[in-house]
């Protein structure tokens, strides 16, 4: 078989999550190709050889330029903050290089919008691009999309989607990147309502067409970080300003008439990864809730009414996307599987020579609909959202 060398940058949450990936898909999956974890790397040497030797990497590199330049990297996974994403990912596809980029796929849509015409110069040359919503590899979400496009659900008249976390609702917890507008780009709505805005997106296959919306900073100075962790950190007895938004909610409509209702937010006390979805249709409805991620809860409105009511189908069953290569049914799936049929599905589009999906030209399209919140936040006015 041939190997697929991999390059990764980043090892905080995010590389942790993509590394266990890598190492379990092959595992696991009948792969066309072998991810080799060939090199990982970050700026701290020390601190990525500590890095590369608990998460299963062969070599470090503390130059990104350098990683690129290297023949035993194929493939660039990016797991970097959002300021660098662009950069990083435009001259990985130049050098030749797949790239899988973590979500958003840029800090601002002209950022996007160049990484999508790289890609699409690359795709010319079978250099394939994605980008990590990787809550579509949930398999309660692809049961929920195949559902839609089987027609089960009718007509789409409602999308109630949101994002729930409360990491930062102590005034006190220190500024991570992800509070910083140079790094992330914006807070809640690019960290966690880009994920709503695909996943409604995949799931209904339509498009988000128009927004009204309204951003919040509720916490506009915490102490600054002096160490970090996943989503936690240590407060330093510095203060700084917090500059993103701490919550966005937005109506929309969508492009098959359906109006839909968002929220992010990481002030929702008690809620620590809640992603809440609702479809309802003309023939049923939909309802999924991360924290119960092996469920999906479905209506159908057909059923006699003195039984008829919502039933919760366990989606673990070898007939769910994804299941068959794990455990027996009812032996449930966690937060790390989807970052693995991710790559799964990456590496077999790799093979195939297919673009993946969600491609940057979705990431691009997401990020428009980011970029219209904003607008509509600060003119306090609808905003379309162009093609
Ligand atoms: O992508 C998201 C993040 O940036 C995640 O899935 C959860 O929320 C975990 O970290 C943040």
């Amino acid at each position: 078989m041939t190997n697929l060398g991999i390059g990764l940058i980043g090892y905080a949450f995010m590389g942790a999550a993509h590394s266990q990936a890598w190492r379990s898909a092959p595992r696991f999956f009948e792969l066309p190709l072998h991810p080799d974890l060939n090199v990982l790397c970050g700026r701290d040497a020390e601190a990525v050889t500590a890095a590369a030797d608990r998460l299963g990497w062969k070599e470090t590199e503390t130059d990104w330029r350098k990683l690129l330049q290297r023949d035993d990297v194929d493939l660039v996974d990016v797991c970097t903050p959002g300021d660098s994403h662009a950069e990083i990912a435009i001259a990985a596809l130049e050098a030749g290089k797949h790239v899988l980029c973590e979500k958003p796929l840029a800090n601002t849509v002209a950022e996007a919008e160049a990484m999508t015409a790289a890609a699409d110069a690359a795709a010319a040359k079978g250099i394939r691009s994605m980008v990590g919503f990787t809550y579509r590899r949930v398999p309660a979400i692809g049961l929920a999309r195949k559902l839609v496009a089987d027609g089960r659900i009718g007509t789409i008249r409602h999308v109630r989607a949101q994002y729930l976390q409360d990491w930062i609702a102590d005034p006190e917890a220190p500024l991570s990147w992800r509070l910083d507008k140079e790094k992330a780009g914006s807070g809640a709505l690019g960290d966690i309502g880009a994920h709503i805005v695909d996943l409604t997106q995949f799931i209904t296959g339509e498009r988000i067409t128009e927004v009204s919306g309204q951003l919040e900073t509720f916490v506009k100075e915490r102490p600054k970080a002096a160490a970090h962790s996943g989503l936690s950190g240590t407060a330093s007895a510095e203060r700084g300003p917090v500059t993103v938004d701490d919550a966005a909610v937005f109506i929309s409509r969508f492009s098959g008439g359906a109006v839909g209702v968002f929220e992010a937010t990481r002030f929702a006390t008690g809620r620590k990864n809640a992603i809440r979805i609702e479809i309802n249709g003309s023939a049923s409805s939909l309802s999924f809730d991360f924290e119960d991620m092996n469920l999906l809860h479905y209506y159908d409105a057909n059923e006699d009414p003195e039984t008829a009511g919502f039933r919760r189908i366990l989606a673990t069953e070898p007939v769910h996307p994804y299941v068959g290569a794990w455990w027996p049914p009812g032996h449930l799936l966690g937060y790390e599987h989807g970052f693995t049929h991710q790559v799964v599905d990456l590496i077999a589009a790799i093979a195939e020579g297919k673009d993946p999906a969600p491609s940057f030209a979705d990431g691009l399209q997401v990020q428009r609909v980011l970029a219209a919140v904003e607008d509509s936040s600060a003119t306090r006015q609808w905003q379309e959202i162009p093609g």
